[in-house]
């Protein structure tokens, strides 16, 4: 890979001195323990001492590799030297005004560079905000604000965020949900997501999209189009387990939709901004949202989010509607002016398609629903394992999370996803040198053998 900026700092090799978590991390976890709620959870009980490239060093002095980006957030390496100047040269200018009381460039320019890169051909303007939730609750406001109506749609295995509105378009109850409620559910209303694995009788992925589409109109029927504001889709389905629907669903459902007047918002919170080889991943499918929210990545690690669209509808909000204190931050803008051009400079949409091949080089061989691995499935730099009970379609979150703690112990970093915790997801940064993610590839595919060998096991002691 050609690069005109140095490398990473930290050398790019798995390497283990202790267990993982070594003893410096478990004693960090005994006074994190005694002073954090036990409501924040972990993937991985280690403490981080540096990162760069494809690698994690722990405080142990671990080597540990990244197939989780900090979900799907640092695509550019969590140490860039690009992003690292950037932030450091702006904290010294200054580091925050409020855009709404002094204005600076850096926010106008992250504006602009979405307005020309989002899918669609027409004029549109950008508000910035910090998280994917706050992105996706702005998206809502403004789809109210521009049609007078209430209702939001949103589909079976979505996740939109953990605020409570957000929370009450997300799907999977525990543990988001658990002790929150009452939700404000009242003008939320859930479609089915056209899932061709798990779509019931199990027909072509044509025909899922058909019956999808008519379950979405007669929704629309039953509620009333005109008490809908929007309908909000995951492109590519992220904490839901990606889950990508038929080709042709999306551009169908939005010109569905646009005929009752609906606002189309993508949730593109996980899978925009080079991460599935496309800076948008709606371009896969030729699909065009009126709005489109946007995060993780576009930050390079620092806070930001966005929401872009059609120039009309987002005038929809009266002066002074929308905003927040930190709202498109100067140190968060100029790394996504950072991040904008690392992508082109080391054309990370095609680091993304390229690592997608080698994962299904290396993975493609032991799906099998006879082994428990049901897909192999995702676009580019975002694809993921589905585990079922070997030779059914029954889910089977204990083999993932088996899966998971092998590839952990072993010093490579997986996360699990899925509504049902079935999914194990890989999101490398799109810097990984493929030498590093071909070792990392070659555990998880060790772990998953190992996992297949045990089933057996129980299977003939049965
Ligand atoms: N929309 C599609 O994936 C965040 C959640 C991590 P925030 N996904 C990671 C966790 O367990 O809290 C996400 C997403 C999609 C919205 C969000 C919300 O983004 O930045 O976490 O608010």
């Amino acid at each position: 890979m050609s690069r005109d900026v140095p490398g990473p700092t930290v050398p790019q090799t798995r390497h283990l001195g202790t267990a993982v978590p070594g003893p410096r991390s478990r004693a960090l976890q005994t006074e994190r323990d005694a002073a954090l709620p036990d409501g924040l959870g972990r993937t991985l009980p280690i403490f981080v001492e540096r990162m760069a490239g494809g690698i994690i060093e722990d405080v142990d002095g671990n080597r540990i590799v990244d197939l989780a980006s900090g979900i799907a957030v640092t695509s550019v390496g969590a140490a860039h030297p690009e992003v690292a100047r950037r932030v450091a040269a702006q904290a010294q200018r200054f580091t925050h005004t409020c855009f709404l009381v002094t204005q600076y460039e850096g926010y106008v320019r992250v504006a602009q560079w979405l307005n020309s890169h989002a899918p669609g051909d027409f004029a549109k303007s950008t508000a910035l905000f910090s998280t994917g939730a706050e992105a996706v609750e702005n998206a809502v406001k403004i789809a109210r604000a521009a049609t007078g109506r209430p209702g939001v749609v949103v589909f079976d295995n979505a996740y939109h965020g953990r605020t409570l509105f957000t929370l009450a378009m997300t799907a999977k109850d525990k543990p988001y949900k658990t002790g929150f409620g009452p939700l404000p559910t009242e003008h939320v209303h859930r479609a089915a997501f056209p899932d061709p694995l798990r779509w019931p009788g199990s027909p072509a992925p044509a025909q899922v999209a058909d019956e999808a589409l008519r379950a979405f109109e007669d929704l629309v029927a039953r509620v009333g189009a005109e008490q809908i504001a929007c309908v909000v889709v995951e492109p590519i389905q992220g904490e839901g387990g990606f889950i990508v629907p038929p080709a042709g669903f999306l551009p169908r459902l939005a010109e569905t939709a646009r005929r009752h007047g609906i606002v189309v918002v993508g949730d593109e919170v996980q899978a925009g901004l080079a991460r599935t080889g496309t800076l948008f991943a709606a371009e896969h499918d030729g699909f065009v949202p009126d709005l489109v929210c946007t995060a993780k990545a576009l930050g390079g690690g620092l806070p930001i989010s966005a929401v872009t669209g059609r120039a009309e509808i987002m005038a929809a909000v009266s002066a002074g509607g929308l905003g927040g204190t930190y709202s498109g931050n100067p140190l968060a803008c100029e790394a996504a002016l950072a991040v904008f051009e690392i992508i082109d400079k080391e054309d990370l949409t095609g680091r993304a398609r390229a690592i997608g091949q080698q994962v299904r080089e290396a993975l493609a061989p032991l799906v099998g629903l006879g082994r428990g691995v049901a897909e192999l499935r995702g676009r580019g730099a975002m694809l993921a394992l589905e585990l079922v009970r070997p030779g059914t379609l029954e889910p089977d979150p204990d083999a993932a999370a088996a899966i998971a703690k092998a590839c952990h112990q072993q010093g490579v970093l997986v996360l699990v996803c899925g509504t049902l915790g079935n999914v194990i997801r890989l999101l490398p940064p799109l810097v990984i040198d493929d030498d590093l993610l071909a070792d990392a590839l070659g555990v998880v595919a060790g772990a998953i053998c190992e996992q297949v060998a045990a089933a057996d096991r129980v299977e003939v002691s049965a």
